[in-house]
């Protein structure tokens, strides 16, 4: 899969210490274009949101309906990240939305340099709020910093209930979860929402889970309530001089950069 994370290497030789050496530099690369990033965004006062989650949980349809219910004024853009193809991009512009199409080829998770060269495509003075749709991968998009303020993590019903149990570092890293399809339940009725909130719990996370269905509108007032709040916090703070982090997993760093993950603690 990924030649850029290691995710592809399951034989071991990520053990190999030039190996790890390679990666944690890419990583601390990362993490540097980053911070100028942030520090981009922070001048601009633009709030930006990564969302994630696996392949087909709705990040793209969750963006066409809060196009449709925006408060008047936002000013609201999206970078798109795929592998391949423009679709994403062209959907959000039909919504409504301005958006910018990065193609990763195979690389299975966006990096701040390439949201670092998308931006010049952006008036970032004339934006209030950018989301960032990460490529659909349940694992490695949470290790990555790509200088946004907030992690959002979607997980859809039909996924099953389990997700954060199974997939720990990409729940850890949520500011928000989202259970998204919320239309299909009756259809599912082996997702039980409390059960996943309990997985989110043994996670120790603080991360708020909702409930919302892109195609019925259930739950979008509180997602776009959400919003705001966090747009509120966001210039709040950096009034007063701190430019907010997400909740980034470093464990998840470490497991693209070492094996030894069980006694790290969870960066936050
Ligand atoms: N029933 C139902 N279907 C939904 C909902 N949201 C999205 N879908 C469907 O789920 C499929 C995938 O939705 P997308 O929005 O493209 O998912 P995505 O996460 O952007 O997918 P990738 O970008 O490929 O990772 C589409 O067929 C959507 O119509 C929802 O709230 N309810
Ligand atoms: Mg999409």
């Amino acid at each position: 899969m990924c030649q850029t994370c290691g995710c592809a290497n399951t034989t071991g030789e990520t053990r190999d210490s030039r190996t790890v050496e390679v990666m944690a530099g890419l990583l601390s690369a990362n993490d540097a274009q980053a911070a100028r990033n942030r520090h981009v965004f922070g001048r601009h006062g633009l709030l930006v949101i990564n969302l994630m989650s696996s392949p087909g949980a709705g990040k793209t349809s969750l963006l066409e309906a809060t196009a449709r219910q925006l408060p008047a004024g936002l000013r609201v853009a999206v970078i798109e990240g795929d592998l391949a193809t423009e679709n994403d991009a062209e959907r959000v512009r039909r919504a409504g939305l301005r958006a910018v199409q990065i193609t990763t080829g195979s690389a299975c998770h966006l990096d701040a340099a390439m949201i670092a060269a998308a931006l010049p495509q952006l008036d970032l003075h004339d934006l209030d709020v950018l989301f960032i749709e990460n490529v659909g991968n349940l694992v490695c998009p949470a290790s990555f910093d790509l200088g946004q303020h907030f992690n959002v993590t979607l997980l859809s019903l039909p996924e099953g209930d389990d997700k954060p149990a199974k997939y720990p570092v990409m729940f850890r890293a949520a500011d928000l979860v989202l259970l998204t399809k919320i239309d299909l339940a009756p259809h599912l009725p082996d997702f039980r929402p409390d059960r996943a909130r309990d997985y989110l719990q043994q996670l120790a996370t603080e991360a708020q889970c909702t409930e919302l269905s892109a195609q019925s509108g259930a739950g979008i007032d509180d997602w776009i309530a959400w919003l705001a709040a966090a747009r509120d916090s966001y210039r709040h703070e950096l009034q007063h001089g701190h430019n907010r982090r997400p909740h980034l997993a470093s464990e998840g760093q470490l497991l693209h950069a070492t094996d030894n993950v069980s006694d790290t603690p969870d960066g936050r």
